[in-house]
């Protein structure tokens, strides 16, 4: 088990940070920041779409995620394109597919609206919700340096 010191967090995710194959289910506008049962119907309308995409031969788009220290980047496989940069403070809600131990999906807000991310991984959504959980830890923990030392 390696030990999550600030030193080892710090070079797990600076730069690119960490990168994960995996696949975009969908993405949903929703009506706030977070709340289970909006996250669970908003998944649930995202997996039909998938459903029905399936049935007419279509596939979902790969793509690689990137967590930084910074963001959460959603990159195109097959063009390389970043299609999405989302700052880890405006990340409101990390929420597990409790039906699907690859899925996992987020809450992303701007200038006022919110929109949910719906992700597959190629395999378990476990180790990417912690990295995103520990960089969200990170960021609230950064505090200005004190003006003058706290103790002489
Ligand atoms: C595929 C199978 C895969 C799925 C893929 C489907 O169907 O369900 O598990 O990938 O989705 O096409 P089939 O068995 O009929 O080939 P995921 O597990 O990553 O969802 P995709 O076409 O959207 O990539």
């Amino acid at each position: 088990v390696i030990e999550k010191t600030p030193e080892h967090l710090a070079s797990r995710f600076q730069g690119d940070g960490v990168r994960y194959k995996a696949k975009l289910i969908g993405v949903d506008e929703v009506p706030g920041p977070q709340g289970d049962k909006m996250c669970l119907d908003s998944m649930m309308k995202l997996k039909g779409w998938e459903a029905a995409g399936r049935r007419q031969g279509q596939h979902k788009q790969r793509v690689w995620l990137k967590v930084s220290s910074t963001a959460v980047r959603i990159i195109d496989e097959r063009t390389g394109v970043t299609e999405h940069e989302h700052e880890i403070e405006k990340i409101s809600s990390l929420k597990k597919d409790d039906s699907d131990p690859r899925a996992f999906s987020y809450i992303y807000g701007h200038k006022g609206a919110f929109k949910l991310f719906f992700i597959k991984m190629s395999n378990a959504a476990d180790p990417v919700i912690e990295d995103i959980r520990d960089v969200c830890q990170i960021m609230a923990q950064v505090e200005p340096v004190p003006e003058t030392p706290l103790t002489q």
